[in-house]
């Protein structure tokens, strides 16, 4: 068993909001421990800034209409579920929610109403926050339930920036949404005197359900606590780099302050510890943008004085190569975080080389973890980071690790020491939401979470993951479940078996799904590769863009499965290594 080098952290016992949003008589004027005043965050492209304690009074605004809504089940913990790319609205949504007492589920805005259904159900929502855009997708998936118009518009709740800053959205037509409650709506109504409480022993209840699949099978609820969340905050803050909060009501224009920076969606564990409680919880300024595009990202790098950029691998691509990392000023950038998925030596120092070509001194760090380890585990502190290049990091705080050699009697790797990392500590989640089966086949009787994940590990602590056991796909860091893609494949009437697996793209830095399947009949080599390029098609109008069959389809005679009937994936990836694929 290995254990941080960090003394212990002291975690507290209440809910999350209180930690980060919380006043306190003894500082008046302070949100969180920071001036009421000072930035929490700033829409990117807008420029339109939301105070910490304009987001305190929002958030309870909202939870106070929340608690009045005539909603059912009065005594089963409500639950919310987002439906929205980033926006300032976020944050408001999230903690208003939290302020409220209710559950926050997650989903993925690129979701089809097909998808949400699934998270809608599973995790027992009983209202919807929609951003505008997205409104038909939440319709067609409540008409599917067969919801009544009047149920429709009982659940639905749009929560678009334009109400909440008092703009109006000219790209959303009013004739959509006019039956609706609006999150406007829902604020100025009255404001909750103070929070839900969490503490004690309800800190263990759980806050956020995001979704993952974890080591197999279909998406699950993953039940993250107040107490997981804020362990994570206190544990990172040891081998975080020093911050230097904003203590005044705008960023100053020489800089000097910490800027936190991305575009990872907020309803991903990794974007929704990292850009949306950690700047709250350092007392400095999130920039909130929707999707990436390099010279929009470039662009908000200069203009805000971003310090700290967070990333996944395929975005650094970008910074490697493309132009607009010459045609803005981005000097202020210290550092670049990378996590979500494998980050490969080589696209590191390309990166550093560049960075240094335009005078920019850039330190890239790197951590791993999982939406049930909520989510940080390793971190690559920044005096280690350019010694320890490709290395995730070392342990934080409060956590304990095994790297555990042989499963099932198959060695993992032909590394020596290579072992599958098990987790033990106040980060592992709950459990996955109304499935104690899979729960107990995640965390052992004694604790520890099982990663499926395979990690080295070097006499000075630090841990580099070299494989990923587990039958997950990562595109560019979202989940993409293999059993959910086949179970969709296997729908079509002309495919009689499927299977999935990921095919990595070294010049992306991602992996790509690639399916092999099993026609009903068989086809001649004309007809085989108008089928494939068809079922490509076929799946595409099926599911979110991340789950797009972009590493091709092949035919095969039969897929290759054990006599239990399992899927025998690591010989897809054998031959995958010479197969074609349409
Ligand atoms: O459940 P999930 O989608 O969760 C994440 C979480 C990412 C992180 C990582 C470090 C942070 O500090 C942070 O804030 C967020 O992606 O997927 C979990 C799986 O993604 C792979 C690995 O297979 C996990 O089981 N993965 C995550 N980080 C890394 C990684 C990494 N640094 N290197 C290799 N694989």
């Amino acid at each position: 068993i290995y254990t941080s080098a960090y003394p212990s952290v002291h975690i507290c016992r209440r809910s999350i909001f209180t930690h980060i949003l919380g006043v306190s008589s003894s500082s008046p004027g302070t949100v969180g421990g920071f001036p009421a005043s000072s930035p929490a965050f700033i829409d990117a492209l807008s420029g339109t800034t939301i105070s910490r304690g304009k987001l305190r009074s929002y958030a309870l605004q909202l939870a106070f209409s929340l608690h009045n809504l005539p909603l059912p089940l009065e005594n089963r913990t409500k639950t919310v579920l987002i439906f929205s790319p980033n926006s300032i609205t976020w944050p408001v949504m999230m903690l208003g929610a939290v302020a409220a007492g209710f559950r926050a589920t997650l989903a993925n805005s690129g979701y089809t109403p097909h998808e949400l259904k699934y998270q809608y159900i599973d995790a027992g929502a009983h209202l919807i926050f929609v951003h505008p855009s997205l409104v038909g997708t939440a319709r067609t998936m409540l008409r599917s339930l067969e919801c009544s118009e009047q149920e429709i518009r009982s659940r639905i709740i749009v929560a678009g920036v334009q109400w909440i800053m008092g703009d109006k959205d000219v790209s959303v037509p009013d004739d959509q949404l006019k039956d609706l409650v609006t999150i406007t709506q829902l604020l100025g109504r009255g404001e909750l005197k103070e929070e839900v409480s969490f503490d004690g022993e309800r800190s263990n209840e759980t806050v956020y359900l995001c979704y993952s699949s974890g080591t197999t099978g279909q998406p699950k609820g993953v039940e993250t606590t107040h107490y997981n969340i804020i362990s994570v905050l206190e544990m990172l803050k040891p081998v975080w780099p020093n911050s230097k909060p904003c203590l005044t009501p705008s960023i100053p224009a020489k800089g000097g302050v910490d800027v936190l920076f991305g575009c990872l969606p907020y309803y991903h564990i990794y974007g929704g510890v990292k850009l949306l409680h950690l700047p709250l919880f350092l007392g400095v300024p999130g920039v909130v943008m929707a999707g990436f595009d390099p010279d929009g990202f470039c662009a908000a790098i200069a203009r805000y004085r971003v310090t700290i950029g967070f990333v996944v691998p395929p975005m650094l691509v970008v910074f490697a190569r493309h132009p607009a990392i010459q045609k803005h000023d981005l000097t202020s950038l210290k550092i670049l975080f990378s996590g979500a998925a494998p980050l490969g030596a080589e696209l590191v120092l390309a990166v550093m080389k560049r960075m240094k070509s335009i005078g920019a001194d850039v330190d890239i760090l790197q951590g791993y973890g999982l939406t049930e380890t909520s989510p940080t585990v390793f971190l690559l502190p920044v005096p280690d980071a350019s010694s320890h290049i490709g290395a995730a990091g070392v342990l934080l705080p409060n956590l304990e690790v095994r790297l555990v050699g042989e499963t099932e009697g198959e060695p993992h790797t032909d590394i020596p020491g290579a072992g599958e990392v098990w987790v033990r500590g106040p980060t592992i989640m709950k459990g996955y939401l109304n499935n104690p089966t899979a729960t107990a086949e995640a965390i052992t009787p004694d604790g520890w979470f099982k990663t499926g994940d395979i990690c080295v590990r070097d006499k000075d602590g630090f841990f580099t993951i070299v494989d990923r056991r587990k039958e997950l796909i990562k595109y560019k860091g979202f989940q993409v479940p293999p059993a959910e893609l086949e179970s969709v494949l296997l729908q079509h009437a002309e495919i009689a078996d499927a299977a999935v697996i990921g095919i990595e793209s070294k010049e992306e830095a991602t992996e790509l799904p690639r399916a092999y399947i099993t026609p009903s009949r068989p086809l001649s080599p004309q007809e085989a590769s108008s089928f494939a390029l068809g079922v490509q098609n076929w799946v595409s109008q099926r599911v979110a863009s991340h789950k797009q069959l972009r590493g091709g389809v092949v035919i095969i005679d039969k897929v290759p499965k054990s006599a239990a009937g399992k899927i025998l994936r690591r010989e897809l990836r054998e031959r995958a290594k010479t197969d074609v694929a349409v």
